[in-house]
């Protein structure tokens, strides 16, 4: 995958009219996007669909699957089909949850993403004990793209180290939970921002800020 200006828009937003007047506003310099539940549950499915047509952009579904091999491979094949391009699927529920959902992006042409370590501060009781241990489990399945956190750089930078350099990692946490982007790409491939630029009275002025402080 290739990202535009390095930057992912997490569109978390609950409502088409405002995802469509953030995108209208964004999509100059993006040309990736990830939604999640906020979104595809306030609006249903067919915004995945919807935005496919209106947009040139790649979508991210960050739906961090994590049920048995059977059940996940449902959910990929369901949310590849309304249009995503990727899923997010969590690691720590193992090989064949995991092995499930990769198989199945890969015979519909499209990718997944493995969830290794979590931003926020809660992650660290129980996914850091683990998330080294995930990252290698990835390897070892041949995965090569990863999410790995943009606000604890030296857990994106041990990350990196097990993934490798050849693996594309896409990096949340920059802006509100305190990372920055020209931090986080030292490690990542991409930077997932949300919040600081949909609730920003100017989201493409606060992109443009973004990406010239990624070349400064
Ligand atoms: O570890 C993660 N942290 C995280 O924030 C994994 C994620 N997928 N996310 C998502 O990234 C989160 O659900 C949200 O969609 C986005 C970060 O948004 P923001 O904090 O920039 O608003």
């Amino acid at each position: 995958m290739k990202v535009k200006n390095q930057i992912i828009l997490a569109l978390d937003v609950e409502e088409k009219d405002e995802a469509y007047s953030i995108l209208d506003q964004t999509t100059e310099y993006l040309d990736t996007i990830k939604i999640g539940y906020p979104l595809t549950l306030a609006e249903g499915p067919s915004i995945i669909q919807s935005i496919k047509e209106d947009y040139d952009v790649n979508i991210i579904a960050d739906f961090k699957v994590a049920d048995i091999d059977a059940t996940n491979e449902k959910i990929v094949k369901t949310t590849l089909n309304w249009g995503a391009d990727a899923i997010i699927i969590h690691g720590f529920v193992g090989e064949d949850s995991v092995l499930a959902c990769k198989n199945m992006a890969e015979s519909l042409n499209k990718e997944i993403f493995l969830l290794t370590e979590m931003s926020h501060p809660g992650a660290d009781k129980f996914l850091k004990p683990v998330s080294l241990d995930i990252a290698q489990m990835g390897v070892e399945l041949g995965i090569t793209n990863y999410v790995a956190p943009a606000t604890k750089l030296d857990r994106l930078e041990k990350i990196r180290k097990v993934v490798g350099d050849d693996a594309f990692i896409i990096s949340p946490g920059v802006g509100v939970q305190g990372g920055t982007a020209k931090d986080t790409l030292q490690y990542a491939d991409a930077a997932i921002i949300g919040r600081s630029i949909y609730t920003s009275p100017s989201p493409k002025e606060t992109l443009e800020k973004v990406i010239n402080s990624i070349k400064s």
